[in-house]
């Protein structure tokens, strides 16, 4: 079978006209019937409550009526169950992204300023009370989920993280995931999946207060219920497919370029993986590669799939107009494997996270090696957002506190734009302070 239809197209300049797959992915996942769905499911659980929730368990999880939380026992001994090797590996990915998370939160630090006599403000980074994360553990499990969500609002210093996380055909949990999530200092773990968990831990269903935050990654059901319950919660962002774009151009190794594409076109169907080249000759070698390794790759029904509809190669002219295309896709992952590293870096504006040159790639960050957070904006949405971190855990709260001295240059002005907007009450409240200084 060939998967490339991906086009190599000659491109110089007028990107705006430019159809990508990768700017076309979100609209064709907001599925009507999926919205519909969850909907319904959404004002069920909010009517019936944990019952609901148990039925939606029984009709699309297979729940047989065990305990939904696993015991502290349960987490603690989670890890006795996996082979020594993946054991030592998710130790090491929690280790090293609680301490990235750690640095990160360091530079976060609370501030005073008096930037004029007598008004001195400041803001002070207080953490959310609650965290709810979803633990996905479908085809893929995700391992790794549980250190971005998790173990990164433990480090921001929230004091409650509850996580969710469906069950396996036996009932039970997936080990690693719990292992994960109990290194990363989760104090409970249901075993439930999907919508129901999501509502049952935004409506507070699980014995315990509703959380205030929900973080993590899912399928298509799980962004939607996401999206709906924005704003009785917070969210970290609504994940679309995974998606990777690499800039590299005759310098790099095809090979490398190649295995990369595809390392996240794995995710699904619908997963984009762009290339974009100053080098038409690295373009086709890159291609060629990827029909190669496609030959033998254990995934080639999702990965190939997601290539042949979801993959392009692009040429553009100079490094400029690669960085603009790139900058115009916003990719989750970029990749740079080029003699220009150092310049794309400092010019390229949107991007979940980049990996800088060959020895960098993104199933680094995927498993929690690099320690840099995985929940990063799809679709183009890293022109506006960036990925989770400690900063989306914690609210800087400002305070102020104004003197006497400095009150009547602030009351007066007050009073005056007050006056203007017909506030009569607003006004008082500075009137009676100048009145008090006479
Ligand atoms: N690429 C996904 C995360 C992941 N992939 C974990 C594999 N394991 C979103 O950044
Ligand atoms: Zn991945």
């Amino acid at each position: 079978m060939r998967y490339s239809s991906a086009v190599l197209a000659r491109f110089d300049g007028d990107f705006h006209h430019l159809k990508t797959p990768l700017i076309d992915a979100p609209a064709a996942q907001r599925d009507p019937a999926v919205i519909e769905t969850v909907t319904s499911m959404l004002a069920d659980i909010r009517e019936r409550g944990l019952d609901a929730v148990l039925d939606y368990a029984r009709k699309l999880d297979n729940y047989q009526g065990a305990d939904i939380e696993l015991t502290a026992e349960q987490i603690a001994s989670s890890g006795d169950r996996l082979d020594p090797d993946l054991r030592a590996a998710i130790e090491l990915g929690a280790a090293r992204t609680q301490a990235f998370a750690r640095a990160s939160r360091e530079h976060l630090t609370d501030f005073e300023t008096e930037f004029v006599p007598g008004i001195v403000t400041g803001a002070k980074y207080i953490p959310v009370s609650r965290v709810g994360a979803y633990l996905p553990a479908g085809r893929f499990p995700l391992t790794a989920s549980a250190f971005m969500t998790v173990g990164v609002a433990k480090a921001a210093g929230v004091p409650t993280v509850i996580a969710c996380t469906p069950p396996q055909p036996d009932g039970g949990a997936n080990d690693a995931v719990v292992y994960a999530a109990h290194l990363s200092g989760v104090d409970r773990v249901f075993v439930i999946g999907g919508v129901q968990a999501l509502a049952a831990m935004a409506y507070g269903l699980l014995g315990d207060l509703p959380v205030d935050m929900l973080v993590g990654a899912g399928n298509a059901f799980v962004a939607e219920a996401k999206r709906q319950l924005f704003g009785t919660v917070a969210i970290d962002l609504l994940a679309g497919p995974s998606e990777v774009a690499v800039i590299s151009d005759e310098t790099a190794d095809p090979v490398l370029v190649a295995a990369d594409l595809l390392g996240q076109a794995e995710h699904g169907p619908n997963s984009p993986a762009a290339l974009i080249t100053t080098s038409e000759e690295h373009g086709h070698a890159v291609i060629a590669e990827i029909e190669r390794q496609l030959e033998t790759l254990a995934t080639v029904d999702i990965a190939g799939a997601a290539w042949r509809d979801y993959g392009v190669v692009t040429v553009a002219k100079d490094r400029e107009t690669a960085a603009a295309l790139m900058d115009d896709l916003a990719p989750e992952h970029l990749e740079l494997l080029t003699a220009d590293d150092d310049w794309y870096h400092e010019n390229l504006r949107n991007y979940g996270s980049i990996f800088l040159g060959p020895w960098s790639t993104v199933a680094y960050s995927d498993k929690g090696m690099a320690g840099t957070n995985h929940v990063l904006p799809t679709a183009g949405g890293a022109k506006h957002s960036a990925g989770l971190s400690v900063s989306r855990f914690l609210k800087p709260l400002t305070y102020q506190r104004i003197s006497r001295e400095a009150t009547p240059e602030l009351a007066n002005a007050v009073q005056v734009i007050s006056d203007s907007e017909g506030m009569a009450a607003h006004s008082a409240t500075a009137t009676l302070r100048l009145e008090r200084l006479a």
